[in-house]
């Protein structure tokens, strides 16, 4: 059983999860991308010409709680986010990748996602 510490993000179980019924196919997305650890599909409120989601089959509910053998699936969750950018046509003009925790970050979902947001220009620091 995987280490998942107790705390306000522990608000979602798999079966009442947003993200587990489109990664099942329960509730429709629009996929760009779909492999037996993760799923890639655009975002229902995008913040850039380009945004998508990447999150793992599995239900984790943020990054502040994936265990050391959860590394490899959320290292593959950045090289997908990264193939698919170059679909994207992103690579030459660049792109964001973004993980947030908890609410200064404004996570939403707690369900594990990479947004990948391109095609425009993002100031830094991010607001
Ligand atoms: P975050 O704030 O990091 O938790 O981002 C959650 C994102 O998930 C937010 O940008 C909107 C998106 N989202 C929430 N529900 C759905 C949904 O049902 N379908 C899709 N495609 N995106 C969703």
């Amino acid at each position: 059983m995987p280490r998942q510490a107790a705390g306000y993000w522990e608000r979602t179980s798999v079966a009442d999860c947003v993200f587990c019924r489109i990664a099942s196919g329960e509730i429709p997305a629009t996929l760009v991308h779909s492999d037996n650890q993760c799923v890639a599909f655009r975002d229902l409120n995008p913040q850039a010409p380009t945004h998508v989601l990447v999150i793992p089959r599995e239900h984790i509910t943020s990054v502040a709680v994936a265990t050391p053998e959860q590394e490899p699936l959320l290292g593959h969750l950045v090289r997908i986010a990264a193939d698919v950018a170059r679909r994207e046509g992103l690579e030459a003009s660049g792109y964001r990748l973004v993980f947030n925790h908890g609410p200064d970050a404004g996570q939403s979902v707690f369900h594990i996602h990479l947004h990948l947001l391109g095609g425009r220009r993002f100031a830094w620091p991010p607001g």
